[in-house]
């Protein structure tokens, strides 16, 4: 219970509403959710920005080409629109890959159609295809992707019909996404759309032999800081056979066989659980849910995978690579924790990792006194629900009783109501768990924060460390308050599995077993406004 020694932030919270004009207040206030664990509280969440408001979000193409097409590396990944767009999402998410031995990586290009006014008037479709025929004679790429921009969707290029034709004439598979960045409310529609097109147009395309025992993809790991590298090596140590990862470090033609895995595990809330879900619908597999962020968690879920399977000799395996890493990371863990316990943090990132990390800090005692997501929907935040396992018949793949509404909005509430049902007929129910019940009562839940609150919060709080992007980073550190991105990690990492939990703790024992961020001034304190002259010679 953080009322203990801390400022009741329903004060905090009365007084950045106060500010609002009152239908501000109104939505604003559905978004500010004062926790606690054992209620079912709701919050507004997966809701458009109010106009003028500074939001951390993204848009739709920067979910969909930055975030689950990006971290590809044998796919072109041709952006249809004017350069800036393609220029300000060259390689800013900081997603790492190792290609196979004579594999390309066509992940540190930039391609762009590049469209000029005359395109924007004429329509830019034939450009596109140029460039779609530049692009393959000049890396003879086995597939491409092209991303619609916000001017396309308005003008009505149709990259479908582009994809279309150039898949005939080229013999390789092309195909488009109409991810146009005012489309839905935050990058989350992108996720949705990148996940449908990949769906249709690359899973399922090839078969492969089977290469292990135990076969999965891992869903929602998107390898920023070499994350993926670290869990690899986990499940290579524990006999599991990664077929494909979506999308860190991956390919395309991984993603062509993924379909053939036993398991899917799903670790990001909220970028491809649609996937998973078309998964089990079409091919019987199905997905439980995982995070290697954190070590307990790491154990729990590597448990987890070793119980779904059910094989002695895989569980005995896991708790020997359990036992060896706990032991270095106990280690690290009994010697930073005292440095650092007892610090406040606060965090405010992504659609997932704003809950995940929470788990690194719980271990080493530090306290999360707020917390939100920019673009998660509510069930990445109250989910305390469980839903089922599925035992798909094998033989027929029959999982007509899973039919259940499409409609994402009441899809879990449909589920919920169809679990005794479901029970009766045996089967399993797994955990999907939001942000809000692994939380501390009154500690304050903040969907979609925005600039304004930002600074009343550190003005409250007078956290330890902030968590969030780089759009807030500079402005935090200013307060004299440290700021760890948990996007890019900065220039850091690995933070997830066993190994990525020892480089988490270093990180935070330089963090925040110092009192250097104490002695920051703010610069506007005294000096409101900065007068610059410059010389020319
Ligand atoms: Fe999933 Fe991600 Fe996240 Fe995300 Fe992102 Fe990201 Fe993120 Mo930045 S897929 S929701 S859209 S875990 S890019 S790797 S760090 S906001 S919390
Ligand atoms: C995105 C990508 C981003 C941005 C990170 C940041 C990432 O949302 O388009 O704001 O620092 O992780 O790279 O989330």
């Amino acid at each position: 219970d953080y009322t203990n020694g801390l400022p009741d932030p329903s004060k905090l919270k009365e007084e950045i509403l106060a500010k609002y004009p009152r239908k501000v207040a109104k939505k604003r206030s559905k978004g500010m959710v004062i926790n606690d664990p054992a209620q079912s509280q709701e919050i507004g969440a997966n809701i458009r920005t109010i106009p003028g408001i500074i939001t951390q979000r993204g848009c739709t193409y920067a979910g969909c080409k930055g975030v689950v097409l990006g971290p590809t590396s044998d796919i072109i990944n041709l952006v249809h629109g004017p350069i800036g767009c393609s220029f300000y999402a060259w390689l800013t998410r900081r997603n790492q890959t190792r290609p196979a031995e004579g594999e390309p990586n066509f992940m540190t290009y930039a391609f762009s159609t590049d469209m000029q006014d005359e395109n924007i008037v004429f329509g830019g479709e034939a450009k596109l295809k140029d460039a779609i025929r530049e692009a393959y004679d000049m890396f003879k790429p086995t597939s491409i992707g092209i991303f619609s921009t916000c001017p396309v969707g308005l003008i009505g290029d149709d990259v479908h019909a582009v994809a279309r034709d150039m898949k005939a004439e080229l013999g390789i598979n092309i195909f488009g996404f109409s991810c146009e960045g005012y489309r839905g409310v935050s990058q989350s529609a992108g996720h949705h759309i990148a996940n449908n097109g990949i769906f249709k147009h690359v899973v399922g395309n090839t078969e492969r032999e089977r290469t292990g025992k135990f076969q999965v993809n891992l869903m929602g790991e998107y390898n920023i800081g070499g994350d993926a590298f670290e869990i690899e090596r986990i499940f290579e140590e524990c006999g599991l056979t990664l077929l494909s990862t979506y999308s860190g470090n991956s390919t395309v033609e991984s993603f062509a066989y993924s379909h053939t895995a036993d398991l899917n595990m799903v670790m990001c809330h909220r970028s491809i659980n649609y996937i998973a879900e078309m998964m089990e619908e079409k091919y019987g597999i199905p997905w439980i849910k995982v995070n290697f962020i954190g070590a307990d968690s790491t154990a729990k879920s590597l448990r987890k995978i070793a119980d779904y399977f059910g094989d002695e000799e895989l569980s005995a395996k896991v708790e020997e690579v359990i036992e060896r890493e706990q032991l270095k990371v106990k280690a690290v863990a009994a010697a930073v924790k005292p440095k650092v316990e007892g610090k406040l943090a606060m965090m405010f990132v992504g659609g997932s990792r704003a809950h995940h990390y929470q788990d690194l800090f719980t271990e080493l005692g530090v306290r999360v006194v707020s917390a939100g997501y920019e673009f998660a929907h509510r069930d990445d935040y109250e989910g305390r629900e469980v839903i089922p396992n599925i035992k798909i018949d094998a033989d027929t793949r029959n999982i007509e009783d899973l039919v259940v509404s499409k409609d994402e909005e009441n899809f879990r509430d449909d589920l919920v109501a169809k679990k005794a049902e479901l029970e009766a007929k045996g089967y399993e129910f797994k955990e999907y768990k939001g942000m809000m019940p692994d939380m501390q009562k009154n500690s304050l839940v903040i969907d979609d924060v925005n600039h304004w609150e930002t600074e009343k919060l550190i003005e409250f709080y007078k956290p330890d460390l902030f968590c969030a992007g780089i759009k807030e980073k500079y402005v935090v550190q200013k307060y004299g308050v440290p700021l760890k991105q948990l996007h890019s990690y900065d220039y850091g990492g690995p933070y997830a599995a066993f190994g990525g939990a020892i480089n988490f703790y270093k990180e935070m024992e330089r963090m925040l077993a110092t009192d250097i961020w104490k002695l920051v001034d703010a610069p506007w304190k005294n000096e409101p406004e900065i007068v610059g002259s410059v010389t020319v010679d």
